[in-house]
C-alpha cells in the first residue's frame, strides 16, 4: 500500500477525536449551537488542513498535542467557511459531505451561529496556554489566522466570488480569488507547524511556497471535479460553477490543460519542500494527491 493512504486515515482518526474532545460541554437551551457545531465538524471530510498541519510541524519536532491544537483552529475554521457557505444566501447547498448541511439538519439561524461558534473557538483553541508555554507563539498564529481568513484572504475572497458572478474573469483574476478563497488558510495550515516550531525565515518561506502551490493545485483540481465529477463522489452537487456561468480554470484553460497544471503545481509545491529530505515524503504525497482525488 502506498504510505499516504494510512497516514491520511490515522491523521483523520486522531483528528477526529481532537475535534469531539475540544469542543465545549454544555447543557440547557443554548446546547443546540454546540450539537450543530459538533455536526458540522464530526461529519468525515478529508481533514487535509489537519494533515497539513501536523506534517508541518513534525519537520521541527512540534509536540503532538500542540500541534493537534493547531490543526483542529484550522479545521474548525474550514467547517465554519463550509456552513457559511453553504447557506441560502450564498451557495444554498443542501448536501455537504453527502449529508444535509447544517442549515439543512438544524435551520438557518442556528446554522449561521455554529460557524460564528466554529470561528471564534479556533482562536480561543489558538489564544490558549497549552498551545505553546510562549505568549508571543501563540499571539503569532492568532495573527497568521486571522490575516489568512479574514478580509485580505477567505472571507474577502468569498466576497469576490459573490461579485464575480457578473463579471468576466481573467486567468489572474480567478488565481487570485482562489489564493484568497482557499489558498490562505492552506497557507496557514502549512505555516502554522513552522510557527510553533519557532523555525527560521528561509524554512517558512519554504512552507509558504509550497502552500501556493498546492493552494492552486487543490482549486484547480477542485473545478476539474465540478466539471466531471458525480455528486455522489463528490459529495455535493456538481456542475453548479458552469450552470451559474462562473469563470473557472476549466472554462478558461479546458479540462485537460487545467489537469497539466494542477499536476506541474504539485510537483513544484513538491520541490520546495526538498530542503526537509524524507521528512518531508508525505507533503510531497499529499501535494499529487489532491491533484488526483475522487472527492
Ligand atoms: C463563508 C467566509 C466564508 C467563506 C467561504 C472556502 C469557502 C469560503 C467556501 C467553501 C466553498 C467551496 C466548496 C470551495 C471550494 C474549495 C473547497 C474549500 C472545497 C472543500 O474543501 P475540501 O475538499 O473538503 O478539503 P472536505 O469536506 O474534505 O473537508
Amino acid at each position: 500500500m502506498d504510505r499516504l493512504t494510512p497516514a491520511l486515515a490515522d491523521a483523520a482518526e486522531a483528528m477526529a477525536r481532537a475535534l469531539a474532545g475540544f469542543l465545549p460541554r454544555m447543557d440547557g437551551p443554548e446546547r443546540r449551537v454546540v450539537e450543530a457545531m459538533a455536526y458540522a465538524t464530526l461529519n468525515g471530510g478529508k481533514r487535509l488542513r489537519p494533515f497539513l498541519v501536523l506534517n508541518s510541524a513534525q519537520l521541527f519536532d512540534v509536540p503532538r498535542a500542540r500541534a493537534l491544537r493547531a490543526a483542529a483552529a484550522a479545521e474548525y475554521v474550514h467547517c465554519y467557511s463550509l456552513v457559511h457557505d453553504d447557506l441560502p444566501a450564498m451557495d444554498d447547498d443542501d448536501l455537504r459531505r453527502g449529508k444535509p448541511t447544517t442549515h439543512i439538519q438544524f435551520d438557518e439561524a442556528t446554522a449561521i451561529l455554529a460557524g460564528d461558534g466554529l470561528l471564534t473557538f479556533a482562536f480561543e483553541l489558538l489564544g490558549d496556554a497549552p498551545t505553546h508555554p510562549d505568549g508571543a507563539v501563540r499571539a503569532e498564529l492568532v495573527v497568521a489566522l486571522a490575516r489568512a481568513i479574514g478580509a485580505e484572504g477567505m472571507v474577502g475572497g468569498q466576497m469576490f466570488d459573490l461579485r464575480a458572478e457578473d463579471m468576466r474573469l481573467s486567468l489572474a483574476d480567478i488565481t487570485r480569488l482562489q489564493a484568497m478563497k482557499t489558498g490562505a488558510l492552506f497557507r496557514f495550515s502549512c505555516e502554522a507547524g513552522a510557527i510553533l516550531g519557532q523555525a527560521p525565515a528561509d524554512a517558512r518561506t519554504a512552507l509558504r511556497d509550497y502552500a501556493r502551490d498546492l493552494g492552486l493545485a487543490f482549486q484547480i483540481a477542485d473545478d476539474l471535479l465540478d466539471h466531471e465529477g458525480t455528486e455522489a463522489e463528490v459529495g455535493k452537487k456538481v456542475g453548479k460553477d458552469a450552470a451559474a456561468g462562473k469563470g473557472t480554470f476549466v472554462s478558461l484553460l479546458g479540462a485537460d490543460e487545467a489537469r497539466r497544471r494542477a499536476r506541474s503545481l504539485a510537483e513544484q509545491a513538491a520541490s520546495h519542500v526538498d530542503r526537509f529530505g524524507p521528512n518531508a515524503d508525505l507533503l510531497k504525497d499529499v501535494a499529487r494527491f489532491v491533484v488526483e482525488r475522487r472527492a
